[in-house]
């Protein structure tokens, strides 16, 4: 068996055992109270969920196994002379909750790149499709189709002891994250690259080879390919793509299934599809103007307009920050380093100077500051790769982190089956009045 492979297992014996005793001792104590409008509202602020792999706090942000996105910059492995860290050092952190040695990272690096065959079928199936589909949709499609590949699904059919899922689970979670950088640039390439394909780079490591197959192979875009696969992986266990991948799972559907689902959460404008409203949004206010550096009165104009057109203001607010986005910073310190002269970052910027104040002002929006959306594209743009409908799939990639890591921990937890109670406007007019 793969020594990291042993080395998850070797972890989940120890928390399952953990975990088994604290239900033992505390499983009938009161974690939470459920009122009337959270079960209206999107059950906000109801803790009612594991996820082992990351942690929310409203005012700091996200932590990986107690790590900062700063301290992840600091402390995760790097390649030789890199500024960024290798999104493969935080899966590593995520699946066995301490920090990776460079020895770790390099082996995902390499187990990785031997998983990566897409198998044709699947890249025949995405051929099939009109070119002017949705990338996200594409995406979708394209890890359906390769579910052919799950092994999980094929031991089950076969009939396999429960004791075994986390093992074919964790087969099919590194297998799927080893291919979804190819099957990615696939859909980038037909669609915007007159169908030209790239072929991966054995040498590079996992972010670096995507960046490479999408057709980029600047060394600072390859560091900031590194950081976005890296700041996207994981945001805890509520967010709509973990959610989803964590649900569709539970029911033993296979991580090509789960993974899909999710990703079909991420494609909406409130979630992961901000990342290409928040560009198309800035690119509309400049055609607008005519080009340039817009100044704050007229952003403030266009961000009124946005409203009272009964349109959300993209890549600010969030259901559970308070602050602004740990991940909106990384970016920030990112472009004041390499590009701070670009007048799309200088937008971003002036932009989050002008839209807190306002959407303070309306009394309702419970957090005014940026998400992690409101800066990605921009970044994106400077380097040409300017296809905005594209953004998403970035971050799907590397959502892949994650979630798939934390579909391992499900099942080595042996967590059932998801199926929380609902009820009926009529019943909850019956529970008020005492009925
Ligand atoms: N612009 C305008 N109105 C907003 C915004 C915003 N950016 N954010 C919240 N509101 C409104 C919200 O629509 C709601 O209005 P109403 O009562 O009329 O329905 C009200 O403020 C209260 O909402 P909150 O409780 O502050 O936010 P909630 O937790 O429901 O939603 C988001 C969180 C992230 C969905 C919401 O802030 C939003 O729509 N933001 C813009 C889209 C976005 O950037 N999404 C990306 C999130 C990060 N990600 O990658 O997933
Ligand atoms: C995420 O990264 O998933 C988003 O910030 C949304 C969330 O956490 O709800």
């Amino acid at each position: 068996m793969d020594y990291i492979k042993e080395r998850f297992k070797a972890k989940a014996d120890e928390l399952g055992a953990d975990v088994k005793d604290l239900l033992k001792q505390h499983g009938s104590k009161k974690l939470d109270e459920v009122t009337v409008a959270q079960t209206y509202q999107g059950m906000r602020g109801v803790t009612g969920l594991v996820s082992e792999t990351s942690l929310l706090d409203p005012n700091d942000g996200i932590r990986f196994r107690g790590y900062s996105i700063p301290e992840l910059r600091e402390k995760l492995p790097r390649v030789p002379d890199g500024s960024e860290p290798l999104p493969e050092g935080l899966f590593y952190l995520m699946l066995i909750g301490e920090l990776p040695e460079e020895k770790d990272a390099q082996h995902l690096s390499n187990v990785w790149g031997r998983r990566s065959q897409v198998p044709r079928h699947v890249f025949n199936t995405i051929d099939k499709l009109p070119p002017d589909t949705h990338p996200m949709t594409q995406f979708g499609i394209g890890i359906m189709a390769m579910q052919t590949e799950s092994v999980f699904a094929k031991a089950y059919s076969d009939g396999i002891n429960k004791k075994e899922y986390w093992s074919y689970m964790y087969e099919d979670a590194m297998n799927l994250i080893a291919r979804l950088p190819r099957l990615a640039a696939y859909i980038y390439r037909r669609k915007y690259k007159g169908n030209v394909h790239i072929e991966p780079d054995a040498s590079l490591d996992w972010a670096g080879n995507f960046a490479h197959m999408l057709g980029y192979d600047d060394d600072s875009f390859r560091a900031l390919m590194r950081l976005y696969m890296t700041i996207h992986a994981d945001h805890e266990g509520g967010n709509v793509s973990a959610h989803t991948v964590h649900l569709v799972g539970s029911a033993l559907s296979d991580p090509y299934l789960a993974f899909a689902s999710g990703m079909n959460g991420l494609a909406g404008p409130l979630h992961g599809l901000a990342n290409q409203e928040v560009i198309r949004w800035i690119q509309q206010l400049r055609e607008e103007l005519g080009g340039g550096l817009p100044n704050k009165a007229e952003i403030e104009k266009y961000v009124r307009k946005t409203l009272d057109e009964g349109k959300v203001v993209p890549g600010y607010g969030h259901a559970v920050l308070r602050k602004t986005d740990p991940r909106f910073t990384a970016q920030m310190e990112f472009a004041k380093k390499h590009l701070p002269d670009d007048e799309l970052v200088n937008i971003v910027w002036r932009v989050y100077e002008v839209v807190p104040p306002i959407l303070q002002e309306l009394g309702k929006v419970k957090n005014p500051w940026p998400n992690v959306d409101a800066h990605s594209g921009a970044l994106l743009v400077h380097y040409g790769l300017v296809e905005y409908e594209f953004y998403t799939v970035l971050f799907g990639v590397s959502r892949a982190l994650g979630v798939l890591a934390s579909l391992c921990w499900d099942r080595a937890l042996a967590l059932p089956i998801e199926r929380p109670k609902s009820v009926t406007t009529r019943w909850m007019k019956d529970f008020v009045s005492g009925k």
